[in-house]
This record gives structure tokens, sequence and C-alpha cells, in this order.
């Protein structure tokens, strides 16, 4: 599609998604009036410019199902952000966006060289998590075999892929190599498997962890990205060239702005990605900020797709941490920790990538007494501390107490995080 197409037909939907919300949505048209915007009189892409942006919190104030655009009855697919209690978020699909959805999904997986000759093996996890019935579906779509085993018992996972002769592997990079080292550990050379390519996202990765991948399992990774809140995966992917990922422009609008200015940037230039959904029924997104930096690439691309291409996420604006593709924010180790008797309002999170596998230490102080106090005690309060941190953050975490005063203490912003993944 050329440019000037791609442009008249982003407007088209545009204007249809903005009557969409206006009409349906309280939140937006509230919003709408306030800031005096007439959609009808919308003319141009630029002005989009002239929309309010949505943030996280907006979906969190409008729980479970205030921002969703069509009535229940036309619901028939609801998901949530890997985010726990608390802090989830819920969006919605109506028919036709689990169409769009599977048809994006196909597109993404046919970029990276999949066709329906394919054994593909999704080990994403299946439920509220996007990924693993986003992939299914795309998948299924495409025509490829679909394995749909979901993620853990690796072990499992490698033998159904001996046996089954996967030729594409859908999971996280982590688990990608996870997956790596287990066959060492089974004695199972990677080179006798059919697998020869792998589609990978839902968390942060580099070109150094990609060529460890390719080499250990020799194959052709490709990077994928997606969120939950403007669909799921399917929003963009790499092609064969591996060197950026092609936004599905057409059902996507995106900008890339400065996260402290918010107007956009130069060309080029790294900011905050902002979606805006155009064709979404159920659960439309106006200028939705992501908080993942990355940066446009205009470029044509080699392989002929005429898309817009995003460089893989470089880093996000917030503090949201991606541990083992689970989203967790410190804030909730913060109030876990607040609440239990003996521990000081100090703490570090420190996070490692040990053999491939994320790894999180809450350090917290203790006062004086407990800390020299019998063995036994410590030991209950170490064990309390990480099964309440367990249930609420849904993954497991090490604890180590250390005695008052031994954290570093800023005079400025604290800094709670040590993230040391060399990513
Ligand atoms: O992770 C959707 C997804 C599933 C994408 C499977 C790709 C594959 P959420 O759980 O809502 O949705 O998390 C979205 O994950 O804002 C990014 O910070 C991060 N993320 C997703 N894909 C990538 C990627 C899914 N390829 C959040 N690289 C996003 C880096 C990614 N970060």
């Amino acid at each position: 599609m050329s440019r000037d197409d791609l442009e008249q037909l982003q407007l088209e939907r545009l204007q249809s998604t903005l009557y969409r919300v206006g009409t349906h949505v309280p939140f937006y048209r509230k919003k709408f009036a306030e800031l005096k915007v007439n959609y009808d009189d919308f003319k141009s892409l630029d002005d989009l410019r002239r929309l309010p942006f949505t943030i996280k919190q907006d979906l969190r104030d409008n729980y479970p199902y205030g921002l969703f655009a069509v009535p229940q009855r036309d619901i028939v697919r609801i998901h949530s952000s890997s985010g726990t209690t608390g802090l989830a978020t819920v969006v919605g699909y109506s028919r036709n966006d689990l169409k769009n959805w599977s048809d994006l999904v196909a597109r993404v997986l046919t970029g990276a060289g999949v066709t329906q000759d394919d054994v593909i093996q999704i080990a994403f996890g299946y439920g509220l998590f996007t990924g693993g019935f986003g992939l299914h579906y795309g998948a299924e779509r495409l025509g490829a075999s679909v394995i749909p085993i979901s993620a853990g018992n690796t072990k499992r996972q490698i033998q159904i892929m001996q046996d089954f002769k996967t030729t594409a592997l859908v999971c996280t990079p982590s688990y990608a190599l996870i997956m790596a080292d287990t066959m060492m550990e089974m004695g199972v050379n990677p080179n006798g498997l059919s697998l020869r390519v792998g589609l990978f996202g839902a968390e942060p990765w580099s070109e150094a962890m990609r060529k460890e991948i390719n080499e250990k399992l020799g194959i052709r990774a490709t990077d994928n990205y997606g969120l939950s809140e403007v669909m799921g995966p399917g929003v963009a992917g790499e092609c064969e060239e591996c060197n950026g990922l092609h936004i599905n422009e057409d059902h996507f609008l995106m900008e890339i702005i400065d996260p402290e200015t918010l107007e956009p940037v130069a060309p080029g230039e790294v900011g905050e990605l902002v979606v805006t959904t155009l064709t979404k029924e159920a659960f439309p997104m106006i200028r939705y900020r992501t908080r993942d930096l990355t940066r446009l690439i205009t470029e044509q691309c080699p392989c002929g797709r005429t898309f817009n291409r995003m460089q893989r996420i470089i880093g996000r604006t917030d503090d949201m941490l991606i541990i083992k593709g689970v989203n967790v924010f410190p804030i909730q180790i913060e109030s876990v920790l607040f609440d239990i008797e003996g521990t000081q309002p100090h703490y570090q999170i420190i996070i490692e990538r040990i053999n491939h596998n994320d790894q999180i230490t809450v350090e917290v102080e203790v006062n004086e007494a407990i800390f020299f106090d019998q063995v036994r005690k410590q030991r209950e309060l170490m064990e309390l501390i990480k099964s309440r941190l367990v249930s609420e953050l849904g993954i497991g975490v090490n604890v180590k107490l250390v005695e008052e005063k031994t954290l570093q203490r800023s005079l400025g912003k604290s800094q709670r995080v040590v993230d040391r993944r060399e990513l």
C-alpha cells in the first residue's frame, strides 16, 4: 500500500473510531467535551495531536468494563493484563475484533517466515494473558499445525518438540533459552530437531540474547511486540530481515513522544510509543501511552513491506518490571513489606538473570531485635515475607534479611530497583 493510500485509510478509520468512543464511552465523551474536541471536523492525521492521551490509570479507574464501547452481549472474549490483583486491567473483544486479531497475528507469523507447512509449538501461557490465545488463533488462521502446549513443564516441551517435529517455537525469549539449557541437560542435540524459526516477545530482550538463542537452538529468532491494552500480540513483528518490527499500521496509529514534554520527538528519535487503535470495536484506545521506549524506522525495508518499523523496545519510562513475563510493580512489594511487623521501610529489589532465569531478590532491613534474635525467628519472618510476596506477585521471590541501616539511602528519589540483567 502506498503511504498516501495508507494515510487516507488511517484517517477514515480514525474518524469512525472517534465517533464510536465519542458516542459510546462516557470517559471519552467527557474528555472530548472538556477539551472542546469536535471530531467531526477532523481533516488530517495531524489533528490527532488535539486528542487527549489515555494512560493505564484511566483503565484502572474504569475497572472492569467502563471503557468498553459495545454492549456486553457483543463481547465474546475478555482478557486481562498480566498485572496481578488490584492492578489488573481488563480488555474485551467483539467477534470482529477476534477476527482482526487472528489476521494480524497471522500476518506477524507470515512476516517471520511461518507458513501453513509449519508445526508451531505455542509455549506462552493460555489464560487471561493475551500471548497464548493470541498466537494460537493467528497460527490457526494461517493454517499451521498448532500445538497448544502452553508454558511450563520444559522437559515435556522438548519431548513433544522431538516427537511432533515442531518447526516453529513461540514463547518469551528467556523461556527459549531455558529450553536450550534443558536440552543440554537432557542430552538432546538441537541440530537434530526440526526447529527452524522462533517468534519471541512479551518481554524485553537484546541482540546479544537473539544471537545466543540462534546459536544454541540453531534457529532464526524473531521479535514481535504487542500489549493487551490495544490488542495483545499482533501489533508489530519482524520480517526475515530481523531488523526492526513492522507495525500493522492499517490497524494502529503510532506516535513517538517525549515523555516529559508530551510533544512528538524529531523523526527517528527515541521516545515513548503512543498507540491509537483504528479498528477495535469493543475496546478502542485513543493515544494510549505505552511507557515503552522505541524509535520509528521509516526507511523502506528490503523485504518490500511498506509499513514503517519500530526498533526493538529499549526500555520503559515507568518502573514496571517484567519478571518471567509477569508484570511486577515495586509498589506491590513495598505494600507487602509495610504490612509485616519487624521490617523497616527500607528495602531493595535486585533482579538478576541466572542461567537465563530471572531471579528477584528482595533485601529488607529488619530491626535489631530480630536481626540478632534466634535463627528460627529470622527464618519464620523470611518465610512469611516470601509467602506474602508470592501470593501478591504470583511469582517466586528470594528474601534476604539485612541489618538496619545497611541499605543505601538516597537524598533524592530512592533507587529501589537494581536490575542486573544483561539483556
Ligand atoms: O505481552 C502481549 C504479547 C504477547 C506480545 C506475546 C508479544 C507476544 P502485556 O502482558 O499487556 O501484553 O504486556 C505488554 O510487555 O508494554 C512491553 O513493555 C512488553 N513487551 C511486549 N512485547 C515486547 C517485546 C503482551 N517484543 C508489555 N519486546 C509491553 C519488549 C515487550 N517488550
